[in-house]
């Protein structure tokens, strides 16, 4: 196993740089995809908006919605392809008013819990264009469903995560959950709900398992004007950005290992990009104020965005608004980050804007191949509702400052033997369901945990339950690190201290980390170290199992989650 850790220290630290060696593992996309995506014409159809392509979803009941998981198979996501099977979740209207792969937001209101339910009506096993690796999943080729709401403060029985059942829920089961909404933990925000399928997330959520989950308040009540002064309405606009390949038939392409008798690849490319679930298309936009929620819905391409002319005022981002507008050049997300930004178009009448996504700087690491083209903004000429007209100096939101951590975590991100058609991640040296629970917070207690990543990429480090605060990135000589206490054959265990091994101070968080995160990138050769209060949501007795995980899917599905448990006080 030493051998194996050398070659990919190498790699990382090697004067040649990563990503071209990095590349064999990740699997490039097709050429079958590549012969595809070449004639797609670009900027040919609009963007789905809500209530225009994108379902804002109806209540069942009071505060209650009553989902079913379904395979839409009738969908154009390109005039120029055949329609595209994906599965979405159907609100009860049939989804006639979905456009594309992603079409689905629920809007709720801080304060007031939702009841959900999901009933399963997928097929029973997966169709040939989803390759499951029956390794890593629990009943083989069945299709297994867990919704998750991403960032949700919420009791493990609705988290939906592998401890509510770890086979998942079968064609015809109901997943039953509430969402408390409570605040102050769960601010007006932007959330999203996906699969969490145990072994099954990169396929169920790249097979179109997701959508979006709109929390607002009494300030940020999505209309305009509003308290806060920043646009709303038709001037509010998400946007969730996912890669995809695609076949000729038009079905949507997931490679399997180029390794013989492998199925499970590290990372999912694609050579396409969607904007709300639809391929490459434009956006009109009036010359004024504009928020853009923006999304990371890929499965592991880190994007780093920008529109070229305006400046971009980021607002918010995971755990909701922040007390100031920050000024970004580009927006850096990771898989499952958010960026709440205004944008001003009032320079720019009659302009064609390119959206663009741009190779991520260091020390952000991805072998991501190169995928420019995102979205083009038509900048018109007549203003229909003048709406803002500065950035707002303040905001109602939070900056995330916690003290009096009670202990240090430290968690190592590991790679074992990539060179062999076996090959997996893990953190702390150990499989996701291996051994007893080791991360076990006190109720109401803060902790320090700190990423010590052993790999050459950038790891987009998920927990449930709880947002936290980026504290700050240290270098550190990850090599003599792994050297010195590469003990077990699966990596370096978890809490051993690498500050030993530090090699120049705490860098501060990016300013894009200001507020409360859920998502944070831990970088190759840096220790990343977030602080997180472990409350649970009132009624709820400890202790609750949750997870925390990698947000590139196929790294989560294999096997770079681990749980934890909050237990009760004294
Ligand atoms: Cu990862």
């Amino acid at each position: 196993m030493a051998a194996t850790f050398t070659r990919r220290r190498f790699v990382q630290y090697g004067a040649a740089g990563g990503a071209a060696l990095v590349l064999p593992w990740a699997a490039r996309p097709s050429k079958a995809s590549a012969a595809v995506a070449g004639k797609l014409a670009k900027y040919v159809q609009p963007v789905p908006l809500p209530g225009a392509g994108i379902v804002v979803a109806t209540p069942s009941g009071l505060n209650q919605y009553s989902f079913t998981q379904r395979q839409l198979v009738d969908r154009k996501l390109h005039p120029d392809l055949p329609a595209t099977p994906f599965w979405a979740y159907d609100d009860g209207t049939g989804l006639g008013e979905q456009a594309g792969s992603f079409g689905m937001a629920v809007v709720g209101q801080s304060g007031t819990p939702l009841q959900m339910t999901f009933t399963n009506e997928l097929p029973k096993t997966y169709p040939a264009w989803i390759p499951v690796d029956t390794g890593l999943t629990p009943l083989g080729n069945e299709v297994r469903l867990m919704t998750h709401l991403h960032g949700g403060f919420v009791d493990s029985d609705s988290d939906g995560n592998p401890y509510v059942t770890p086979n998942g829920f079968g064609q015809g089961d109901m997943q039953s959950v509430v969402y408390p909404n409570q605040l102050p933990q769960q601010p007006a925000s932007l959330l999203w709900f996906h699969d969490h399928g145990l072994g099954a997330t990169r396929l169920n959520v790249f097979a179109g398992l997701a959508a979006a989950y709109i929390l607002r308040d009494e300030f940020d009540t999505g209309a305009e004007p509003n308290p806060i002064g920043i646009p709303g309405g038709a001037y509010e606009i998400p946007l969730v950005v996912q890669d995809r390949q695609f076949n000729r038939d038009g079905t949507f392409l997931y490679p399997t290992s180029d390794v013989p008798g492998a199925t499970w690849i590290g990372e999912y490319f694609g050579d396409v990009m969607l904007v709300n679930g639809k391929v490459w298309p434009f956006l009109e936009v009036e010359p004024r104020m504009y928020r853009f929620r923006i999304l990371n819905g890929c499965n592991a391409r880190i994007l780093s965005l920008d529109l070229g002319g305006p400046a971009l005022w980021q607002i918010g981002a995971d755990g909701g608004m922040w007390d100031q507008p920050v000024s970004v050049n580009q927006l850096v997300l990771a898989p499952a980050e958010r960026a709440d930004v205004l944008v001003n178009f009032s320079k720019f009448p009659g302009a064609r804007l390119m959206l663009k996504n741009h190779k991520p700087k260091k020390p952000v690491s991805t072998p991501a191949p190169s995928l420019e083209q995102v979205m083009e903004i038509r900048v018109g000429t007549n203003v229909s509702q003048p709406g803002p007209r500065r950035i707002p100096a303040s905001l109602p939101g939070r900056s995330a400052n916690l003290h009096d951590p009670v202990t240090t975590r430290y968690v190592t991100l590991n790679e074992i033997d990539v060179d062999e058609p076996t090959w997996f991640l893990n953190m702390n040296a150990m499989r996701f369901d291996e051994g007893p629970v080791t991360e076990t917070p006190t109720a109401g207690t803060v902790e320090d945990w700190v990423y010590v990543n052993l790999t050459a990429d950038t790891h987009p480090m998920h927990m449930h339950l709880v947002t936290f605060q980026v504290l700050g990135r240290t270098p550190f000589d990850a090599q003599a690190y792994e050297e010195a206490h590469e003990a077990a054959a699966n990596g370096v265990p978890g809490g051993i201290d690498p500050t030993p091994y530090e090699t120049g101070p705490m860098l501060p968080p990016d300013p894009s980390e200001r507020g409360f995160k859920d998502t944070v990138k831990a970088n190759p050769g840096y220790l990343t170290k977030i602080r997180a209060k472990f409350e649970l949501p009132r009624g709820t007795v400890a202790p609750q199992t949750y997870v925390y995980h990698c947000h590139i899917v196929e790294h989560e599905d294999n096997d770079m989650m681990r749980p934890f448990q909050v237990l009760p006080p004294g």
